[in-house]
């Protein structure tokens, strides 16, 4: 993490336009606020990557937030290659100042560099897959595939390099380490799983408990009662009481019988880091910002 850092601030003193990619899901959580002093006096663009997964009226309060502060931001699923068309025109919208300030410069055929910048996980690769349009940046998670740089021409007046600066995921609270374990973005065994899972459970009963509910076929919490009972378990959270269900009702079972609650808390936070889950956005506007 700390090479990749460095190569970031090596590769970042070449660029004109920083393309900063952040979770659609964690707009907050999800950032890197070194970024701002990194990018000093470069063009920015946010794009909410991974906005498919997102509740996509919060997405939309966030791009207002950000244009607020004189920041272009656009939602994006980045694997999509329909959605060219629109990230090229925020491309251009971000570009116009800088263009506008070189042509007064006399300035008139040097391309402008553009990178995207992102934690891990993010989307870097499959932006810039998309945006090559050929499988010239490997996806997944095997560092270090790119050597030498290469840049990709975007238009006649950007062109994009193609190994991505690697942000470190910052978390100071534990509410932001939260989100991004529940993400898949740090490791989960920084809290423990079912924890996690818990945690989740919560947020979702707090805003969407009917999506949890539809994806575990449970009609009321009163099952789990009955069930826990049988189980000798007694006084049960609302969230515990759900996470047994989910166990019960998916097979994660124990030799003996009795629920896996640990296999349980692995299958819900599966289901919604791939959004089987249904579309929620994790961090809200007031709370954080
Ligand atoms: N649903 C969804 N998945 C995405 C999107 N962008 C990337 N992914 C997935 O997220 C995972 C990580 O992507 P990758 O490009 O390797 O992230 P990187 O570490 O930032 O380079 C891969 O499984 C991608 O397919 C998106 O917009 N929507
Ligand atoms: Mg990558």
């Amino acid at each position: 993490m700390m090479k990749a850092m460095r190569t970031m601030r090596e590769d970042i003193r070449l660029i004109d336009l920083v393309i900063e990619l952040i979770e659609a899901r964690a707009p907050i959580s999800s950032r890197n606020p070194d970024i701002d002093t990194l990018s000093a006096g470069k063009a920015r663009l946010v794009v909410l990557n991974k906005a498919d997964l997102a509740d996509p009226s919060v997405t939309e309060e966030f791009v207002s937030c950000f244009s607020e502060q004189g920041t272009i931001a656009v939602p994006l699923d980045s694997r999509d290659s329909k959605n060219v068309r629109i990230l090229q025109q925020s491309i251009e919208k971000a570009c116009e100042k800088k263009l506008l300030q070189n042509r007064k410069k006399g300035i008139l055929n040097r391309p402008l560099r553009a990178m995207v910048t992102g934690i891990p996980n993010v989307g870097k690769s499959t932006l810039i897959n998309t945006l090559s349009g050929k499988a010239s940046a490997k996806t997944g998670n095997k560092p270090g595939v790119t050597k030498g740089k290469q840049w990709i021409r975007l238009n006649k007046q950007v062109e994009l390099l193609d190994t991505p600066g690697i942000m470190p995921p910052k978390f100071e609270s534990q509410i932001v380490g939260e989100r991004l374990a529940m993400l898949g973005s740090i490791n989960d065994d920084i809290i423990e799983k079912r924890e996690l899972a818990l945690s989740l459970i919560r947020l979702y009963f707090e805003r969407d408990r009917q999506a949890f509910f539809d994806r575990y076929g449970i009609e009321t919490l009163s099952e789990a009662e009955a069930y826990t009972k049988e189980l000798n378990v007694e006084k049960l959270s609302e969230e515990d009481l759900a996470l047994f269900l989910v166990a019960k009702k998916r097979g994660a079972l124990k030799k003996a019988g009795e629920p896996d609650l640990y296999r349980a808390a692995g299958l819900v936070l599966e289901d919604y880091r791939s959004g089987r889950l249904g579309r929620m956005t994790l961090d809200k506007k007031e709370e954080l910002l």
